[in-house]
Parts: structure tokens; C-alpha cells; sequence
């Protein structure tokens, strides 16, 4: 079953939680209080885990319930090195309970002003998103990548810091594009897939496999059995 329609405007000013309290947490807390944004805290499954820029662990995911879905928003903190199905279990979760996810946009991220932004999206410092592009919910555009024209990256997907995209490439729901890795124009990657760091892809990719090296090859499967 999918998740209820997004009936609330993702970018309004409610308070917001952030889950996971990791790296990639950090850097959207950073960015949240670079924008003056209300932060109420962070939950993580680990007690251990200490405050995040000042930023304090309510407790864990439970904690979110003490908050109704009219009176906060939430941020997907949970990153991804080449699986990306544990962030979107958090996000399918929350939002079968009505949870809203903000987008977080970087100040110094260059996004021209048609592209298409679905719910919790991640833009991050330095990335560039040029005209024509749709940015799916839960996606990550991560510290400096650059999505050329006319391109679709689909739910959950991840572009990691420096990889670029030329014009018209399709990137599928949850797949993960290496650091620095590089995508041709016009290529399709599947749902799924793991594009290893640097490599240099010049050929459709199917779903569920991973591909690495230049010209990218594929080595196997997705990166972990649980995706
Ligand atoms: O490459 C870059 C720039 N960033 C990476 C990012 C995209 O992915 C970063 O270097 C990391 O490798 C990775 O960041 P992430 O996902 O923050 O990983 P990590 O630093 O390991 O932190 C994950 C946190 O989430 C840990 O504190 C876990 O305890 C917590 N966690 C795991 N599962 C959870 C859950 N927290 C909650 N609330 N709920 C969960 O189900």
C-alpha cells in the first residue's frame, strides 16, 4: 500500500525531528540551523548516541509519536553508502502515519526555478540542479553533484557528493550513485542500483545490479541483501 497523499505544504515553517542521529544527520542539521529552522531534536535507535551541532536525542523512533503529524515535520537523516532501503523503510513508516518529511535545501545549492520537487528532498551545499528536472520524493542530491537537464531521479535514489549527470538521464527508485561517479546523456539507470564511486557509466544499467570502473561493468547484484 502506498503512502497517504502529502496533504500539508512540505515547505512550511512547522518545528521539525530529525531521524538518525549519524553523519548524514549532521549536515542537515547544519543546514536546518543555518536557516534558522526549529529543530526539536533528533531520534536514534542508539541511547548513545550525543547531541548533533547542540542539537538533543529525544529518545527513539517512538519519541516522534509524542508529537501529532499537524505539529511537526520530519527529516530523513538516515543516509545511505550504497543500500538505500533502510531510508526508505523510515520514510515508508512515517508516512503510513501521517508524518509530513520537509525538504531540505542548502542555501548555497543552485536549483533552477522549474524543477519539479516531490516531498523530502535532500539538496545539499554546492549541488547543482539544472531546468527540466523532477527530484522524487526522499531523494538525496548530496554536497556538490550536478544533475544536468531534463533529468528524473526517482524516490529514495541518492546522487553522492561530486558525481555528475548530463542531460536526460533517468535515475530509478532507490538506486545509489557513487562519489564522483560520472552518467552520460540520455542513460537510464534501474530502480535499485548501485553506480560505484568514479565510475564512469556509458551504457543503460538494468534494475538490481551494481556497476563499477570506466566504462562502468557489472560486478553483481545490489550492494546488500536486504535491498
Ligand atoms: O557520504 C556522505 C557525504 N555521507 C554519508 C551518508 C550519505 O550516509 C555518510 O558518510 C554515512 O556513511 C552515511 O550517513 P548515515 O546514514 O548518517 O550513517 P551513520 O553515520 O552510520 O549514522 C546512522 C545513524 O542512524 C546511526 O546513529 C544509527 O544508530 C541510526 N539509525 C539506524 N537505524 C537509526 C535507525 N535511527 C533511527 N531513529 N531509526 C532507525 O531505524
Amino acid at each position: 500500500m502506498g503512502a497517504p497523499e502529502v496533504s500539508v505544504p512540505v515547505n512550511s515553517q512547522l518545528p521539525l525531528i530529525v531521524i538518525g542521529g549519524g553523519g548524514h544527520a549532521k549536515v542537515l542539521i547544519s543546514t536546518l540551523l543555518l536557516q534558522q529552522r526549529e529543530v526539536l531534536g533528533f531520534v536514534d535507535v542508539k541511547p548513545s548516541v550525543g547531541p548533533v551541532l547542540g542539537v538533543p536525542r529525544l529518545g527513539d523512533d517512538g519519541a516522534v509519536q509524542r508529537h501529532s503529524p499537524k505539529h511537526v515535520q520530519l527529516v530523513n537523516g538516515i543516509g545511505s553508502i550504497g543500500c538505500t532501503a533502510a531510508r526508505r523503510s523510515i520514510y515508508d513508516r512515517f508516512r503510513q502515519a501521517n508524518y509530513i518529511f520537509a525538504n531540505v535545501i542548502h542555501p548555497a545549492a543552485v536549483i533552477a526555478p522549474d524543477v519539479e520537487l516531490e516531498d523530502g528532498v535532500q539538496v545539499m551545499a554546492g549541488a547543482v540542479v539544472q531546468p527540466g528536472t523532477r527530484l522524487g520524493s526522499d531523494a538525496i542530491i548530496n554536497t556538490g553533484a550536478r544533475i544536468d537537464h531534463d533529468c528524473v531521479i526517482e524516490s529514495h535514489a541518492h546522487v553522492a557528493p561530486g558525481a555528475v549527470l548530463s542531460g536526460h538521464v533517468h535515475v530509478g527508485s532507490g538506486s545509489h550513485i557513487g562519489a564522483g561517479a560520472c552518467i552520460l546523456q540520455n542513460i537510464i539507470v534501474g530502480a535499485r542500483v548501485t553506480v560505484g564511486a568514479g565510475a564512469v557509466v556509458l551504457r543503460d544499467v538494468p534494475a538490481d545490479v551494481t556497476v563499477v570502473g570506466i566504462p562502468a561493468s557489472r560486478i553483481g547484484a545490489f550492494a546488500s541483501p536486504r535491498c
